[in-house]
């Protein structure tokens, strides 16, 4: 077999198979290889008309078809069939020569394997990708890790079959050594639920309170969407709430159990936040959400629960909340980001990785799940500040803010006199004032510790470790 592919893909169910064509339909010729031979059968016969594919049965005939440095994308389950397919193919494979795992890993996952390839000499490019089947397709946002002297090989290719922002710019960059890109992937996830459920939380808000249709729903949804909250994920909520099921022909979102599932890179944000000692309270209370959504038998046996009388406001006063809800679900979503980037400026100074966060905003803003407008403010805010300890403190979010701060508040105060469940925006707003507090109860928190456990305090009048003789005459003890 002669060596004429410049990329192979192996795993071509509906991600490996979208990227494949995607990469043809650039120009690449395009190595195929399946475990199951019959889904390699099935793209070159749909579709082998859109570029140069090479169609290989074993992986020494896939590896054969590769030119060098050989560049090989795999796509499959994450967990155990990555490290299967590694062990299948490093032993055929030569320095230099590079594996990039789109799949959703775990950073931790890719750190080991890219450390044990590395004594090989192969290049293990754990690579984020998101957009879903049809970004594979037509351009997803790509998050790639690695060493630099692969990404000087991929770079070109992946500019190539990324999506491009609204100024042409291509939806990818070099993110940073071995785990970042998976690393970076798992938080735009993270990020990605928390503006799900904030969303969701506004609609509810809007349904409940204002006493809107799901139809009446969606064109408010509709209007935001050609403002500051013009997002991809905006746009398809109004086409899901504007949705009749065919069967019924009630409201698609009236049929739906109301049960949220999820695959698990919300929980790894979140457990690694924990780790970092990052609070990623937005993402939490999102991810926690899903998790109360699923417990059909406990919220069955919880119905009977007492709750406030609940009224739905005349048709001038739902039109004036509406609006604050908009503010609202801005600023909530403003410190969700904020909790987010925090969290891939804590990961990155723990893994030494040098991320730069202005070029990750800017990679989202194509392709991906919450690529949005506001996006390129952010990038923007990062590039003039690269230091910035929080997006919170760029002046243009800081008065956003201020200014969506009174309705922000109502918001959420009716939604808790009414009994309507809104933890992501209650949770961003404590966070955002717990930020902004002159004194926090932490202060308290330390008293108890230092009265049960002589965990010890700090002073905020002068320097040095104390500790108070609570069981005996409290005098103070300095360490
Ligand atoms: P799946 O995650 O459903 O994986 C199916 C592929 O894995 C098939 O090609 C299958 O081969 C292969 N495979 C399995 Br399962 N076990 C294997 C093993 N032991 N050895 C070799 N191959 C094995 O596919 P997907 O939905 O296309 O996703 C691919 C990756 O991309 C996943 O890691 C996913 O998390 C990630 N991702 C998915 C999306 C999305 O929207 N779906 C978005 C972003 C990232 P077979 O055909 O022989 O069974």
């Amino acid at each position: 077999m002669s060596s004429t592919a410049q990329i192979g893909v192996t795993g071509l169910a509906v991600m490996g198979r979208n990227l494949a064509r995607n990469f043809a339909r650039n120009g690449y010729t395009v190595a195929l290889h399946n475990r199951t031979t019959a889904k390699t059968r099935a793209l070159v016969e749909e579709f082998g008309d859109e570029g140069d594919f090479v169609a290989t049965e074993s992986a020494e005939d896939f590896v054969a078809a590769l030119e060098r440095p050989r560049r090989l994308v795999v796509m499959v389950k994450a967990g155990d069939p990555t490290d299967a397919v590694i062990a299948e193919f490093a032993p055929l494979l030569e320095p230099g020569d590079m594996i990039i795992d789109g799949g959703n890993a775990h950073f931790a996952d890719t750190r080991r394997r890219e450390r044990d390839l590395r004594d090989q000499g192969i290049h293990f490019v754990g690579t984020g990708v998101s957009g879903g089947e049809e970004g594979a397709l037509n351009g997803p946002s790509i998050m790639p890790g690695g060493s630099k002297e692969s990404y000087a090989s991929l770079g070109p290719m992946l500019e190539k079959i990324s999506a491009k922002a609204k100024d042409g710019a291509p939806c990818v960059t070099h993110i940073g050594p071995d785990g970042a890109g998976h690393f970076v992937k798992m938080v735009h996830n993270g990020i990605e639920y928390a503006d799900m459920q904030l969303i969701a939380e506004a609609y509810q808000l809007l349904r409940d309170v204002a006493g809107y249709s799901p139809a009446e729903i969606a064109d408010i949804f509709r209007t935001w969407n050609t403002g500051r909250l013009d997002s991809y994920l905006i746009e398809i909520t109004a086409e899901v709430l504007s949705h009749t099921d065919a069967a019924t022909d009630k409201p698609f979102v009236d049929v739906v159990l109301d049960q949220a599932e999820q695959k698990g890179t919300g929980r790894w944000t979140v457990q690694i936040a924990l780790d970092l000692g990052v609070p990623v309270s937005g993402i939490a209370e999102a991810v926690f959400a899903r998790s109360v959504s699923g417990h059909a038998a406990l919220r069955e046996a919880s119905r009977h629960l007492a709750g406030p009388t609940a009224s739905t406001l005349g048709k001038d006063e739902a039109a004036a909340f509406a609006d604050q809800v908009e503010q609202a679900l801005y600023a909530s979503k403003i410190v969700a980001y904020t909790q987010g980037f925090h969290q891939i400026a804590a990961g990155s100074e723990q893994y030494d990785w040098n991320i730069n966060l202005g070029e990750v905003a800017a990679i989202w803003r194509g392709g991906c799940i919450i690529r949005a407008a506001f996006l390129d403010r952010i990038s923007s805010a990062y590039e003039a500040q690269p230091q910035l300890p929080s997006l919170l403190a760029d002046k243009s979010f800081a008065k956003e803010i201020a200014a969506a701060q009174d309705d922000w508040r109502t918001v959420i105060a009716t939604a808790v006199t009414q009994g309507v469940p809104t933890p992501a925006f209650a949770a961003t707003l404590a966070y955002y004032d717990s930020l902004r507090a002159e004194r926090l109860p932490a202060a308290l928190t330390q008293g108890q510790r230092d009265y049960f456990g002589a965990h010890t305090y700090h002073r905020s009048d002068r320097e040095g470790t104390f500790h108070t003789l609570w069981g005996g005459d409290k005098t103070e003890t300095e360490s």
